[in-house]
């Protein structure tokens, strides 16, 4: 049972998504509304998804956050979240991130899971998701919090789309059955040197973990994955600014590589 009026989860949409779309900086909503539980945050989250699609964005995916125990203890908080993918947030592998429509914008090596059957919570474990798996493919997020300086609170996180602004994916997809999720290896460059590694296992212990947790939390307010859904799992390394002039690849074990250049 949330704490706020429909009035104000629709205010708090508004002013969220006036702040992403005209990248502008705002403060953490609970330092205004303290009362804001996390029913009321996803409210504001899922508000902000439907007036994307009442003008007439897609959502082409979801993506899990604060996926390792590092970056949950980094960020201060003290379990994972969600977020929806819309269409324009996608950038080509390859292609431009456009700086200038974005905050503060910092980089994750991510995985996706492309789903083949549907994934309906609550009880959704480790097998169930391989099993419903069609591909693994390799992805980069560019998070870019609304909230100043990233500094935020679980729930003002959960607000805001969960720090969604852009991803990239391409390299090699490949079935689960020929990977070792856990194991598999990640390096990211950017300008040309090494700035983070990392493996799968950091992402909840393994990768199909936070597949399993997205579909228990959807449960929670009677939503599923369906079969086709691209699922970003979190991040495997630390997210690293960018800046405009930057150049950045991720080279992923087996899976190839993805590159974008910061204009
Ligand atoms: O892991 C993530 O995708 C980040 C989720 C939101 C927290 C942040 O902005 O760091
Ligand atoms: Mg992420």
């Amino acid at each position: 049972m949330g704490n706020l009026t429909r009035e104000e989860i629709e205010k708090l949409a508004e002013h969220c998504e006036n702040a992403e779309l005209q990248a502008y900086e705002i403060s953490k909503i609970t330092d205004d509304y303290p009362q804001m539980d996390y029913e009321d945050a996803f409210d504001i989250q899922w508000e902000i998804r439907r007036r994307k699609e009442a003008r007439g964005n897609k959502v082409v995916g979801m993506k899990m956050g604060l996926t390792s125990w590092a970056k949950m203890s980094q960020m201060g908080v003290e379990h994972p979240c969600y977020g929806f993918l819309a269409d324009y947030f996608s950038v080509d592998d390859g292609g431009e991130l456009k700086v200038d429509e974005l905050i503060h914008p910092k980089i994750e090596a991510e995985l996706a899971f492309v789903l083949k059957e549907d994934l309906n919570g609550p009880g959704v474990h480790i097998g169930d998701v391989l099993k419903a798996t069609d591909l693994v493919m390799p992805a980069v997020e560019v998070i870019d919090s609304r909230y100043k300086d990233f500094k935020f609170d679980l729930k003002s996180v959960i607000a805001d789309n969960s720090s969604s602004s852009r991803f990239l994916t391409g390299g090699v997809a490949k079935p689960v059955s020929e990977l070792d999720l856990k194991t598999l290896g990640v390096v990211m460059m950017i300008n040309g040197e090494v700035v983070q590694t990392g493996a799968g296992a950091a992402v909840l212990g393994h990768p199909a973990s936070s597949v399993a947790m997205l579909a228990n939390m959807l449960a929670e307010r009677g939503e599923m994955l369906k079969a086709g859904t691209f699922i970003m799992i979190g991040a495997i390394t630390a997210a690293v600014s960018v800046n405009k002039g930057d150049s950045f690849t991720v080279l992923f074990d087996g899976l190839g590589s993805i590159s974008g250049r910061c204009v």
